[in-house]
């Protein structure tokens, strides 16, 4: 759904109130903002945070997998893991794309990450320790993202609800490879079985927190919601999850780290037990295990990635001028 609305000036309270109503039916209707709308400030401030984390999270979330392609145990497996990160990486531009539109320069985004004061998903600041954790990675982290993102697809704001339609298809794939990685290893000989559960047994519980505090401690949530830019709250997606990966865990011969996690006939979903909420909460806060380790790798990288954003700013700045002696001679 698009609207053909174009940006109202507001010049004085009557037409802030107008521009304020509008918003407001455009929410109402279930339709969507589009970047030259009129957004309130609140607005605008709480998805450039939210696209931007999750840019900066496909971006640092390159490294864990990225450490393993040369490890890979066949070419076949080393072609699909490189596709794989260099689709987090496609993923990461589309976001900056997406939140650029709401007027924060992506080098201004960029930089707050590499200053740490961006957040980005808890869970890539834990360490990838065997090639089974390729395996947990793609079947639990993606398989989270997709959870989490597939209701960002219908979010209010245009931009970000249509650069999530191509990423969940992407991601669909990076579940699929590696539920696939698991599965053979849980049927190949006892270590690797015991690899896969052992992968399982550390992704379990931060993938889990990948869906963000529990409710009653979200403050976002709430007024995301209200704006359809969340559709369902961070516990609501935890538990769809959870219902989806028990019968999956079954289906692999592996078992989820959780003796609290049984089916609750009266609800209707699997209880599961409680999570580590201080660790989460140090992880996010840079305390994680491998917090600095990603923000370091990430530094290095812009630093040698320099001379090509100076050579495309001069090719760029060459083009322009040429076009002006075109104008000015014609
Ligand atoms: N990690 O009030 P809420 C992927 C922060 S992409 C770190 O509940 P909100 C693909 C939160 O930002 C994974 N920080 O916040 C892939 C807020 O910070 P503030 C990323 C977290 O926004 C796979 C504060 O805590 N996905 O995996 C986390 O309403 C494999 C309070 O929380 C997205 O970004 C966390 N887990 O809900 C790539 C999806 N949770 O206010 C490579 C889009 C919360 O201090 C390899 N984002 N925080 O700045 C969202 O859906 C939401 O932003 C939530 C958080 C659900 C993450």
């Amino acid at each position: 759904m698009t609207n053909n609305v174009t940006e109202i000036p507001h010049r004085d309270d009557a037409d802030l109130e107008r521009a304020q109503a509008y918003f407001d039916d455009i929410i109402a209707r279930d339709s969507r903002i589009e970047p030259a709308d009129w957004m309130p400030e609140a607005y605008r401030k709480t998805l450039t945070r939210q696209i931007a984390q999750h840019a900066h999270s496909e971006i640092i979330g390159m490294q864990p997998e990225g450490n393993w392609i040369t490890r890979a145990p066949s070419l076949k497996r080393k072609a699909i893991l490189t596709a794989k990160v260099q689709d987090e990486a496609g993923h990461g531009l589309y976001l900056y794309s997406a939140a650029e539109t709401l007027g924060t320069p992506r080098d201004e985004l960029v930089q707050q990450l590499l200053d740490g004061k961006a957040k980005y998903s808890s869970i890539f600041n834990y360490p990838a320790r065997t090639w089974a954790d390729m395996g947990a990675i793609g079947w639990l982290v993606d398989g989270a993202a997709i959870c989490n993102q597939v209701p960002l697809c219908r979010c209010s704001y245009g931009p970000y609800g249509r650069a999530m339609v191509r990423i969940c298809k992407e991601e669909s794939f990076h579940q699929r490879q590696g539920w696939e990685i698991l599965y053979t290893l849980s049927n190949g000989t006892p270590a690797q079985k015991q690899m896969a559960q052992d992968a399982v047994n550390r992704t379990y519980g931060p993938a889990l927190q990948m869906f963000g505090p529990p409710d009653d401690q979200s403050p976002n949530s709430q007024q995301s919601m209200a704006w359809n830019i969340k559709r369902f709250s961070n516990d609501e997606l935890r538990q769809r999850f959870v219902d989806m990966i028990v019968p999956q865990a079954e289906a692999l011969g592996l078992t989820l780290p959780d003796p609290d996690l049984k089916w609750n006939e009266e609800r209707g979903h699997y209880d599961y037990g409680e999570l580590d909420w201080d660790e989460f909460f140090g992880v996010i806060k840079g305390h994680g295990p491998a917090n600095a380790q990603r923000l370091a790798h990430r530094r290095a990288a812009h630093e040698n990635g320099a001379w090509v954003r100076e050579a495309a700013a001069e090719y760029a700045r060459k083009q322009a001028e040429a076009e002006a002696q075109t104008a000015a001679v014609a």
